[in-house]
């Protein structure tokens, strides 16, 4: 199989998008940086460092509910290596995303309060921005840390619209609007993982490959997910296993034969649904080099 693919399926203008991002990141102190907890390496903008510089960063691994615990706990160690500090949050069950997030930039701007205030500031105030590939919460731990829903300005053209900033704590502070980073990927393994986790539409990659990939990573690291879910032996033959799940799941058309496009849809959805557990898709040890 053909693993080096140059896909510029992005809808949009990247230049345009780079500029918008680098005038926003002029305002902030540092920068929130959204990963999907499942895939923390293929859910990064290659271009990120570049865009926000020599400015800290947070990273937040989001969707922590549907990643396994230690892997997610591996991914925080490895970052931390790294030189970057990371957390990991459901942004829509943990209660404690708002807390998580102030005392997290608090740490990471420790040393550039500390001179402020011994140079007499009484009161300061930490300006950080939300970014991440479309999909990936932004939006979600913005209305978390606020505690409401932001209602949708209308952006009418030739508009200005007044920077608005949400209190994460006495000391942190917000841009309402995250900036959306495009995933990138050159080589399909990154592609197909985007796919499974929800980040890219279905029709950037053929489905019948994503479901290949995906049910290949399945019976070779959580065959009795599998089992469990959807009550069929499973064998290491990922077409056969597909088929079973076909059957199992009444995905039969008239003239009785296999539903395909049924039964892809179905495994997709259950995936990213969590239906079979929490799943890293990503893993340390296999990705780093
Ligand atoms: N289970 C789970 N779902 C989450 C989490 N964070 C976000 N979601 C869900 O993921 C979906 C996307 O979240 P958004 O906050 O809209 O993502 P976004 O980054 O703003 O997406 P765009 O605006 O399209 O770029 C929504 O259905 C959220 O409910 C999480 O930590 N756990
Ligand atoms: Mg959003």
């Amino acid at each position: 199989m053909e693993n080096k693919v140059n896909i510029n399926w992005y809808p949009g203008h990247m230049t345009k998008a780079k500029r918008e991002m680098r005038e926003k990141i002029k305002l902030v102190d540092m920068v929130i940086e959204i990963r999907d907890a499942r895939i923390p390496l293929s859910s990064i903008n290659p271009l990120l460092d570049e865009i926000i510089g020599s400015k800290p960063r947070l990273i937040v691994l989001s969707k922590a509910d549907k990643a396994e615990k230690e892997e997610t706990k591996k991914w925080i160690d490895y970052f931390k290596e790294c030189g970057h500090k990371a957390v990991a949050l459901n942004l829509i069950g943990d209660r404690n995303v708002a807390k998580t997030i102030s005392n997290s930039c608090l740490s990471i701007m420790k040393e550039k309060i500390d001179k402020l205030k011994a140079r007499g500031l009484k009161r300061v105030e930490i300006k950080a921005m939300v970014v991440g590939i479309p999909n990936v919460g932004k939006s979600t731990l913005i209305n978390s840390v606020s505690r409401r829903k932001i209602a949708k300005t209308a952006d009418k053209p030739g508009v200005t619209r007044t920077l608005a900033w949400i209190k994460v704590s006495n000391e942190v502070a917000l841009l309402d609007t995250p900036g959306v980073l495009w995933p990138k990927f050159e080589d399909l393994k990154t592609g197909y993982m985007l796919a499974v986790t929800g980040a890219i539409r279905d029709d950037v990659l053929p489905m019948q490959s994503i479901i290949e990939f995906a049910v290949d990573f399945l019976i070779k690291n959580h065959k009795d997910k599998l089992v469990k879910r959807y009550e069929i032996e499973v064998s290491d033959n990922i077409f056969e296993t597909i088929d079973k799940i076909a059957i199992s799941r009444g995905c039969i058309q008239q003239d009785e034969t296999i539903d395909y496009k049924r039964v892809y849809a179905l495994l997709l959805k259950d995936i990213r649904d969590n239906q079979l557990g929490p799943i890293s898709w990503e893993k340390t040890d296999a990705d780093i080099e």
